[in-house]
């Protein structure tokens, strides 16, 4: 369908042809708000992307009667990998609903108690290695440290496979091939018209294929067990019958959700958390209050034993979670489309089918967030801020019925590792650093590095 954007009353439009949306598309876009406001048509190649950050346009935009999730030219991109997974299926395929019902019951609250054992197991094994860095005076960098958890963590609750990440010096070759397929999606979205990129589509094919071999390996390690009482992801996927027709998904689908599952239940819980230790080490008046909440659980125990009900009372722990996802949400943008023609906020005339894409970093920075949007500050998500808020202020998930599925397991994976951090090292930001948000898609501070000495008693 048509996508004439560019002549929305009201609504600049920005070409960028002239210099492309370079490595850094997300913060260009926000750059160009901060300018024209938060609603905007951005222009590349005579292609017209329409982004909206404004609170009032984002709450309409959450109305499921009019508006539904959009595949965009990005998640098409990310389709040539991850074809009909929950993450990327067209609402009507039928796969998508299949998937998210049988699904579902794996990612309800009371499941979190059973995956709380493997990430109280894969922290350990981080806390592991940083002593050792600890220890030996070296520098631990976050976002791989991050990654090299969150990876481990759903590779194990959701597979019962071990990715081993922390025995290697260098990432998992399945990072670094889904990073570079991450790239590939982004980068092609910026190619200029005529030009020849056999090159970087032959090695996107290479690094596609590397993917889906670990896919393979993965479902192999499982295959001929019984999987009748296996009721983690994979057991789901293999044996759990549909509800309403008896069904279970078929061998293309499970693969693709097993990679679906691999990047999109690893990559932003692991950028989320290394953004909290950036504010942490930036805001040593907020990090002593995590050290205290996490100090009244667990006193001065040297290798504290956190219950699954002790990260539902790391109430401020959580809140910094979520100033870190307010202010860099790692999953930066979604899109919406139209069900029918319909006017936008009451003002924006858009046609069935056409695309918006929400601005997550720039929705958490306007005028409803005071005026101080930039500071640092988790008194935003008290209950009671919360509750004065309108409620699609705050968008780090997603909305409606294709929001984020796996929220309460990062939300559980990460208050765990925060707190259990904070109780245990001092955090020292050795090298003053200066925030570089890395993009593959999603968000992550590049080159963030801490060094760590233990706490004492008295700290
Ligand atoms: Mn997650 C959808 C953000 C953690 C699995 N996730 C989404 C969407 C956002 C998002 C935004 C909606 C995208 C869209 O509308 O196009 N997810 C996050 C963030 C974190 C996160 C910021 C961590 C922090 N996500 C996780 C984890 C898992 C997961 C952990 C799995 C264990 N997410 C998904 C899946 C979908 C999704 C699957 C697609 C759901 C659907 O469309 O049915």
């Amino acid at each position: 369908h048509p996508d004439p954007a560019g002549t929305l009353p009201g609504v600049p439009v920005v070409d960028i042809t002239a210099t492309g949306p370079g490595a850094t598309p997300i913060q260009q876009v926000m750059e160009l708000m901060r300018t024209h406001g938060p609603v905007l048509v951005r222009r590349l190649h005579g292609r017209d992307a329409l982004f909206v950050a404004d609170a009032d346009l984002v709450a309409d935009l959450a109305d499921e009667e009019r508006f539904a999730k959009h595949i965009g030219p990005a998640l098409e991109n990310v389709r040539e990998f991850a074809a009909d997974g929950l993450f990327t299926a067209y609402n009507n395929e039928p796969n998508w609903a299949k998937a998210h019902d049988i699904l579902m019951p794996a990612f309800a609250l009371g499941s979190m108690r059973t995956y709380h054992p493997v990430m109280l197991k894969v922290a350990r094994r981080l806390i592991d290695s940083w002593d050792l860095a600890a220890r030996d005076g070296q520098a631990v960098n976050v976002p791989d440290d991050m990654t090299r958890m969150t990876l481990d963590t759903i590779g194990l609750a959701g597979f019962d496979y071990d990715f081993g990440s922390f025995e290697r010096e260098e990432p998992h070759p399945f990072v670094e091939s889904m990073v570079r397929c991450l790239e590939w999606s982004m980068n092609r979205l910026a190619r200029t018209p005529g030009q020849d990129h056999s090159a970087a589509d032959a090695a996107f094919r290479a690094d596609a294929d590397h993917l889906a071999q670990v896919v393979d390996d993965v479902i192999a390690s499982r295959a001929g067990t019984d999987q009748s009482g296996a009721e983690d992801l994979l057991g789901l996927m293999l044996s759990a019958p549909h509800p309403a027709d008896g069904t279970t998904l078929d061998t293309a689908n499970i693969r693709n959700q097993v990679i679906t599952f691999l990047i999109a239940g690893h990559e932003t819980t692991s950028g989320a958390m290394s953004f909290a230790l950036y504010h942490l080490a930036k805001n040593p008046a907020v990090l002593r209050l995590v050290q205290r909440e996490a100090d009244a659980l667990w006193g001065d125990a040297a290798d504290p034993d956190p219950s699954y009900d002790d990260i539902g009372r790391l109430t401020y722990t959580r809140q910094v979670l979520n100033e870190a996802l307010r202010l860099w949400p790692t999953a930066a943008a979604f899109s919406r489309h139209a069900r029918e023609d319909t006017l936008l906020g009451g003002r924006i005339p858009l046609a069935a089918g056409q695309a918006v894409t929400v601005l997550a970093p720039m929705l958490h920075r306007q005028p409803v967030w005071g005026d101080n949007p930039e500071h640092f500050d988790p008194e935003r998500f008290t209950a009671e801020a919360e509750a004065a808020r309108p409620v699609h202020a705050f968008k780090p998930f997603g909305t409606g019925e294709r929001a984020c599925i796996g929220r309460q397991f990062a939300l559980h994976e990460a208050t765990m590792l925060l707190a259990m951090l904070v109780h245990r090292y001092r955090l020292h930001d050795h090298t003053d650093y200066r925030l570089h948000v890395k993009e593959t898609l999603t968000l992550k501070p590049e080159g963030f590095t801490l060094t760590l000495t233990p706490r004492t008693p008295a700290d």
